[in-house]
């Protein structure tokens, strides 16, 4: 069976995309996309799962019209988000979406209650309060004791096409819960939260074959035959399988979030590491990913919206092109950006405060939120050379924001690192490499990346001098300590 199709959502859009392995070399062919986004019903936050399960459906309808008759299928999402299934595998609630303020104060309720240095030795994960474990301590105790299974997004998503339950282990490490050292979900902390173990289902790894597509499924909406492969589910986890890495790269994952961090194969739960909040993620094949969670493209991504969308992406990137630069900058990480009620309010006042121009044109909020994320990477790469005690050669970006011209060459003037832009769609590339090794089309993850990097267009950017790039840096160094 040579036809492998990877269901990617991200928090901003879905895509279901066909890979292509002729010959050595690899390509995409997308068979549907569709946007995604939460929305706020009486002042809560909720994903419309019911939606995506109908994009999926759509997509796979689309591949049989195609032609496609039969193929392998993984899912990955977005990470942290949870569905609650019911003992008749009915789903108990709406699925909340991380942004929803229920947890803005869990983050200190819970270290109140459970040392925050345990649960990064036990875990090795940041502390964010969108992580599952803050999710799940402020739930309703009534919900969650309806809850025969807690799966993850995309556990769920497999679930409602085969029937089956998993958790599988990358998305799983995203909830907090997951012990380094046992590699289970750990007994103090389920206790902690008044959750029995046999309420997650089985973790499952990466090339796992799950099952076929349900019967059902295929007759109602006229599918292709699929085989359901259990892939590295966290979205995350997915990109970095899909970027070609030097020896001595970093990468980061560039959509909603800007994911930065380097591939390691032990987790480096130290307390400087736990101080300065990094994380270690489970990968897939024994490795983590040792990053810090930059709040990214949703800043560009909420501009846009309250602009009613009237401009592009790329149209943005370019209003701000043509603007000073560095003249406006913002602490981007800080709380306050997560779900600010009018982002471009947020961006205005933070400006305000910190006594800076006020970026008034389209042009000019882009280009603040350009510049701002910029000297951010830079901090946190400085950060993970120190943590890690190596020297980091250059910067992987993939996603969606490697399109973003402007932003990858002010990345690599500020980092003065060369900087290599794509693959744009490393996620679902990650999601069809799980596939195919499992299907023994490729040997390995080594034998992926290297056909990744043959078979997709980088774009290389070289560092250019900024001007005045020290009074730029000492800017931007007191406005980011005195907000971290
Ligand atoms: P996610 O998976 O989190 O939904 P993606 O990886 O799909 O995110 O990336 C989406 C982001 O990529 C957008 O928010 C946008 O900022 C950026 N992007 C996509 N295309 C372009 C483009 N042509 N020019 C500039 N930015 C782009
Ligand atoms: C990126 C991502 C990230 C998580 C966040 C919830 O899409 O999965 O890795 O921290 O969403």
């Amino acid at each position: 069976m040579n036809n492998h199709i990877a269901v990617d959502i991200g928090a901003s859009s879905g895509r279901l995309v066909r890979g292509i392995l002729q010959e050595g070399i690899l390509s995409l062919e997308e068979l549907h996309r569709f946007s995604n986004s939460f929305t706020e019903q009486e002042g809560s936050c909720f994903w419309d799962i019911d939606y995506l399960v109908e994009q999926i459906m759509i997509g796979l309808r689309k591949a049989k019209t195609d032609g496609i008759t039969t193929c392998t299928l993984g899912i990955d999402t977005w990470g942290v988000d949870y569905v609650l299934v019911d003992a008749d595998g009915n789903r108990v609630q709406e699925v909340y979406a991380y942004r929803d303020r229920r947890t803005d104060l869990a983050v200190d309720q819970v270290a109140q209650q459970l040392s925050p240095q345990t649960v990064y030795e036990k875990t090795g994960i940041q502390q964010l309060s969108i992580n599952t474990l803050n999710q799940l301590y402020v739930h309703k105790e009534e919900e969650l004791a309806q809850a025969d299974q807690i799966l993850l997004v995309p556990d769920y998503l497999y679930y409602r096409l085969t029937g089956r339950r998993i958790n599988e282990v990358t998305i799983a490490s995203t909830t907090q819960l997951l012990n380094l050292e046992s590699r289970d979900f750990d007994d103090d902390l389920l206790e902690f939260l008044n959750i029995r173990k046999d309420q997650f289902a089985k973790l499952t790894e990466p090339g796992v074959v799950v099952g076929p597509l349900d019967e059902a499924l295929i007759q109602q909406y006229d599918l292709p035959e699929c085989q359901l492969i259990c892939v590295a589910s966290h979205d995350t986890a997915s990109a970095v399988l899909g970027a070609p890495l030097q020896e001595g790269s970093a990468y980061i994952s560039s959509g909603t979030w800007s994911l930065l961090g380097v591939e390691r194969t032990e987790p480096l739960n130290s307390l400087k590491a736990m101080q300065a909040n990094y994380t270690n993620e489970w990968g897939a094949y024994g490795t983590y990913r040792f990053l810090k969670n930059v709040m990214g493209l949703w800043l560009i991504q909420e501009v846009r919206r309250l602009l009613n969308n009237c401009y592009s992406f790329a149209e943005l990137a370019e209003l701000a092109q043509g603007e000073e630069g560095f003249r406006s900058l913002i602490p981007c990480n800080a709380p306050r950006f997560l779900n600010p009620s009018n982002m471009i309010e947020e961006i205005r006042s933070a400006c305000m405060e910190s006594e800076q121009p006020v970026p008034e044109t389209s042009g000019q909020l882009a280009r603040c939120v350009f510049d701002s994320l910029a000297l951010s990477y830079l901090t946190y790469l400085e950060e993970l050379e120190e943590l890690t005690e190596r020297r980091i050669e250059g910067l992987q970006i993939v996603g969606g924001g490697a399109n973003n011209r402007l932003l990858c060459q002010l990345t690599a003037d500020v980092i003065g690192r060369e900087v290599k832009a794509g693959p744009t769609e490393a996620t679902a590339l990650g999601n069809i490499v799980v596939q195919m090794i499992s299907t023994d089309s490729i040997a390995d993850i080594t034998e992926a990346r290297a056909i990744i990097e043959q078979s997709f267009e980088i774009t290389s950017y070289i560092p250019q001098p900024i001007k005045h790039f020290n009074n730029i840096l000492n800017r931007w160094r007191s406005l980011h300590l005195s907000n971290v």
